[in-house]
């Protein structure tokens, strides 16, 4: 391999200690000659630092996955076309997903925006302070679980709090069914809460408001300053977009981090099943509804309704789940637009090929 492409040699791991296993050698088994394995490390424009056996090079893609519109995102594991020449290096082929963490595109565009690939555990950072809101957590929650990795939720700065294990409280009896760990990355103390999801082949990601501690948090963990952290504002608590690009960090245990910039909207891409699991209480009650389409806003004969009146569901949660499934109704829609746009521009093209060929066969008649 030409070794000027290998511009970080220092910082490079065996692929073994970024999660490859015999699962991903039997993905990768079809690929023989020039091609090599790899782990996408950091996404640039159109650029892509992949770790391959020997050290990270920046590669582009391949232009039949630019045309697919098939593009890598960090912590996906790739193929790598390495014929000696840096010209021709690129990306081929992404191995199959185990996870993927997505959510609805920011703004008016449609569709999803994938953030990260291969995700076994996602911690959601939060300051128990300014930035802690429960349906933004929730948001989180449901962005996760629909990308098949386990959630974790860090109440981070816990030294500037004094009712910690309140809030502890309040999030379990909120949100059901999560861990919940409280620690600070400044002062270094309940780090080791988190041991048990960085085992040897892992990857967590790192996900949360501008400002929360996530870069602090990792460089707490890898024991370096190998992220930028900053300040936050004085006025109302929030970061200052430190972290601009997702990284994938190898810790010496055999796990791998990912430190992300912070969201500013955290949209949740279709929910299908999550949504309901997430919100099963009222799934359940949902089904004494008279109307089996009810909305639970006027309808007579609303059991939902009565179980908010009787106590048993409080009226935010009710609330949280009517506005998430609404979103959820419109980013399918969104996308279903778009795939009839497309489908229809599909149309154009056979229609004006089916024409050509007429046209060309009249005139060789
Ligand atoms: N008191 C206290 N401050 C913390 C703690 N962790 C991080 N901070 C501070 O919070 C600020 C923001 O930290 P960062 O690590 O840059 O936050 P981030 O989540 O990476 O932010 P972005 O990269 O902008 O998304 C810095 O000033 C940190 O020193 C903590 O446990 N306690
Ligand atoms: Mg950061
Ligand atoms: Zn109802």
């Amino acid at each position: 391999m030409d070794k000027t492409q290998v511009f970080s040699e220092s910082s490079w791991s065996s692929l073994e200690n970024l999660g490859w296993d015999s699962e991903w050698d039997f993905l990768f088994s079809p690929f023989k000659g020039p091609y090599v394995p790899g782990r996408v490390i950091a996404v640039h424009k159109t650029r892509y630092d992949v770790n391959i056996p020997g050290g990270i090079i920046s590669v582009p893609i391949s232009g039949a996955m630019k045309k697919q519109k098939n593009l890598p995102v960090v912590g996906d594991f790739v193929v790598v076309l390495d014929n000696q020449d840096a010209a021709t290096q690129m990306i081929v082929s992404i191995l199959k997903r185990r996870t993927c963490l997505s959510r609805g595109g920011a703004g008016e565009s449609a569709g999803e925006q994938i953030l990260a690939a291969n995700i076994d555990t996602a911690f959601i950072v939060t300051d128990p302070g300014h930035d802690l809101s429960i349906p933004r957590l929730e948001r989180y929650l449901l962005i996760v679980r629909n990308s098949g990795a386990e959630p974790v939720i860090i109440l981070n700065k816990s030294d500037t709090s004094e009712e910690i294990s309140t809030i502890i409280d309040r999030v379990h009896a909120e949100l059901r069914g999560v861990p919940v760990i409280a620690l600070s990355a400044l002062n270094n103390t309940g780090l080791e809460q988190l041991g048990p999801f960085l085992t040897p082949g892992a990857t967590v990601i790192f996900l949360g408001s501008s400002g929360v501690g996530k870069s602090t948090l990792i460089n707490a963990l890898t024991g370096a300053s190998l992220q930028k952290t900053g300040g936050i504002r004085e006025n109302d608590g929030k970061g200052r977009h430190t972290t601009t690009v997702r990284h994938l960090i190898p810790l010496d245990g055999g796990s791998c981090l990912i430190d992300t910039p912070g969201m500013r909207e955290v949209r949740i891409w279709t929910a299908g099943n999550t949504l309901n699991e997430a919100f099963d209480d009222i799934i359940r009650i949902a089904q004494e509804c008279r109307f089996s389409d009810c909305r639970h806003l006027q309808e007579p004969g609303c059991a939902v309704r009565k179980a908010v009146e009787d106590g048993l569901i409080s009226q935010e949660r009710l609330e949280r789940y009517r506005k998430l499934h609404k979103e959820a109704d419109f980013e399918k829609e969104k996308a279903e637009i778009g795939l009839k746009r497309l489908e229809k521009k599909r149309y154009r093209g056979i229609a004006r090929m089916a024409n050509e060929c007429r046209d060309r066969n009249r005139w060789q008649e």
